[in-house]
């Protein structure tokens, strides 16, 4: 029974983890992050890597009012994700991705895309298809494009459960 311990371990750190990541930047504050850009308006196109757990570049700048192509590629080793939202809507994105953990949908380094379009039971689908994010496994490559309408606390955040705790966040600074 050499495993065990090492085991409970690891998952009692990942609970205190998780525990002092929740509420850190829970303020309430419900500003808006922005709408989905058309391609045509894009000022520029940013290009985001992700890796096991961050992001390059670490923040980014941009207009009030701006519209950018994001050009996002996993180049980690496990599915990542690329959220623009303020960290309220990170806090709350996080509780419905430890859903898709344990459901079976991420695992890992493993997107099961076959599982996200099935229904839970309970009317709802873990699709993940909101214009502010992308789910990418290892090797993937999508765009998203963005309109930073107003000046707002914004993120862009990897809520894969225990990422945004290990640093997995950007700034998006307004200037
Ligand atoms: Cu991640």
């Amino acid at each position: 029974m050499k495993l065990i311990k090492p085991l409970i371990a690891a998952l009692a750190m990942f609970v205190s983890v998780t525990a002092l990541g929740a509420g850190a930047h829970g303020d309430g504050h419900a500003s808006k992050s922005g709408e989905a850009g058309k391609p045509s308006e894009a000022s520029r196109t940013i290009t985001v890597a992700m890796y096991d757990n961050y992001y390059e570049p670490e923040s980014i700048a941009v207009k009030s009012g701006e519209t950018v192509r994001f050009v996002v590629e996993n180049k980690g080793n496990l599915v990542h994700e690329f959220n623009i939202g303020t960290p309220a809507m990170h806090e709350g994105h996080q509780k419905e991705m430890v859903k898709m953990v344990e459901h079976g949908v991420i695992q890992g380094g493993k997107l099961n895309r076959g599982m996200m379009s099935m229904d839970m039971g309970d009317g709802q689908s873990m699709k993940h298809d909101d214009p502010n994010s992308i789910l990418l496994e290892p090797g993937e490559s999508k765009e998203l494009v963005w309109k930073f309408s107003d000046k707002a606390d914004i993120e862009f955040a990897c809520n894969v459960p225990g990422h945004y705790q290990s640093g997995m966040y950007g700034n998006v600074n307004f200037n």
